[in-house]
């Protein structure tokens, strides 16, 4: 039985990192995010909104994301009575673009869903691993030295791969460095779209370093370039910013833009989609693992249920709460076990609790809404 959704919260939340965060687009020191709050009969579920408070990963803002869900998504809710994600997907298709907004909401009617059936939402998308294999990215250093040394301690907390921020004049000297001090360990780059396509000669030269796969080298949307660059490198590429569905995934497939997809919730506009994205690059041999945006614990643990679907075959951007936060919001902390994995929920949705003193603490705003 479904029942309406009878009240709706947005909060704007700001928590502060234990270490800056700097990728080619800049360096951060905390992140501001909204948080979706649904309730219906007595059950509620949250969702994250990934967006930040800046358009430097995509066009989409903390403001952006605040007025398409106050303006069009939340009143979409009500005049239609959704509460099944796979309709709010369906229904929510009539506004472009903004995929965050609509993810942080999808995800909140995940969570009461799953929670509704009794069971982790990794049972409900049909996830097949109860251990997830867990990486980290390690963003640009003030130092080289510095930047082995984080490698370093991460490696002994036994993250199973290790991800670098590159940008032009952060890259050949930089992975030289890593390969002379970890001549094996599991190693990616990536770009956040940093280089021009004028620069393919210097990023042909990554083919030196054995990397599992270097992300996103040319800006956003791109396919075509991408295309040109795959042919002429060995190393394979993976594209982040540029899959925004699985209709671009199919497009980047069938250019051969990239040997491998990065999926975010986030990015593409929710679990709906994702899914549709995992499921064709699994028919086409694609392998996908799920990417991160520095998320609290509740985008976190709605992420590690995702990474549970069979074709997730490389290790995520998915670490321990420790590594993001202070006091992450959730109990208990996401933790990497000896294994370099990270252990899939059992309780029901997203199956961690959110610590409502912690939330309180960190919000800025707030805005109820009700049917
Ligand atoms: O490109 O993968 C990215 C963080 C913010 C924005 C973009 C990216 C990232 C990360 C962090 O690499 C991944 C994580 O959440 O651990
Ligand atoms: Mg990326």
């Amino acid at each position: 039985m479904n029942q309406d959704i009878e009240r709706l919260e947005l909060l704007i939340l700001r928590l502060p990192y234990v270490h800056y965060f700097e990728t080619s687009l800049g360096r951060e020191e905390e992140r501001e995010f909204i948080l979706v709050k649904v309730y219906s009969e007595g059950i509620w579920g949250y969702g994250e909104v990934v967006a930040d408070r800046s358009p430097f990963y995509s066009y989409e803002t903390t403001s952006t994301a605040w007025h398409v869900l106050k303006d069009f998504l939340i009143p979409l809710i009500f005049e239609k009575s959704i509460s099944r994600p796979e309709v709010f997907f369906k229904e929510a298709k009539k506004y472009r673009g903004h995929p965050m907004a609509k993810a942080g909401l999808e995800l909140a009617l995940w969570d009461i869903q799953g929670k509704k059936e009794d069971r982790p939402l990794w049972k409900l998308y049909g996830g097949v691993r109860t251990e997830i294999p867990s990486g980290v990215s390690v963003g640009i250093q003030d130092s080289i030295p510095g930047l082995l040394e984080r490698i370093q301690s991460f490696l002994e907390e036994g993250y199973q791969r290790i991800k670098i921020k590159v940008k032009p004049g952060w890259d050949i000297e930089v992975l030289e460095e890593i390969r002379k001090k970890f001549p094996d360990i599991p190693l990616q780059a990536d770009a956040n779209g940093s280089y021009s396509p004028a620069q393919k000669e210097l990023l042909k030269r990554f083919d030196e370093f054995h990397l599992l796969m270097l992300e996103q080298p040319f800006p956003p949307y791109d396919l075509w370039d991408h295309s040109r660059l795959q042919k002429e490198m060995r190393t394979s590429l993976c594209l982040d910013e540029s899959i925004l569905s699985v209709d671009t995934a199919r497009k980047a497939y069938e250019m051969e833009s990239c040997r491998i997809v990065n999926i975010k919730v986030g990015r593409v506009g929710g679990i709906v989609e994702s899914r549709k994205i995992h499921d064709f690059c699994q028919e086409k041999r694609i392998p996908v693992w799920c990417g991160g945006m520095l998320e609290s614990g509740i985008g976190r643990a709605h992420n590690i249920h995702l990474a549970t679907l069979p074709n997730f075959q490389l290790p995520n951007d998915l670490s321990a709460s420790k590594r993001y936060y202070a006091e992450d919001l959730i109990e208990p902390p996401v933790e990497i076990t000896p294994r370099g994995t990270i252990v899939a929920p059992e309780l029901p949705g997203i199956g961690v609790s959110p610590q409502e003193d912690r939330i309180e603490k960190a919000t800025l705003k707030r805005e109820v809404f009700k049917d």
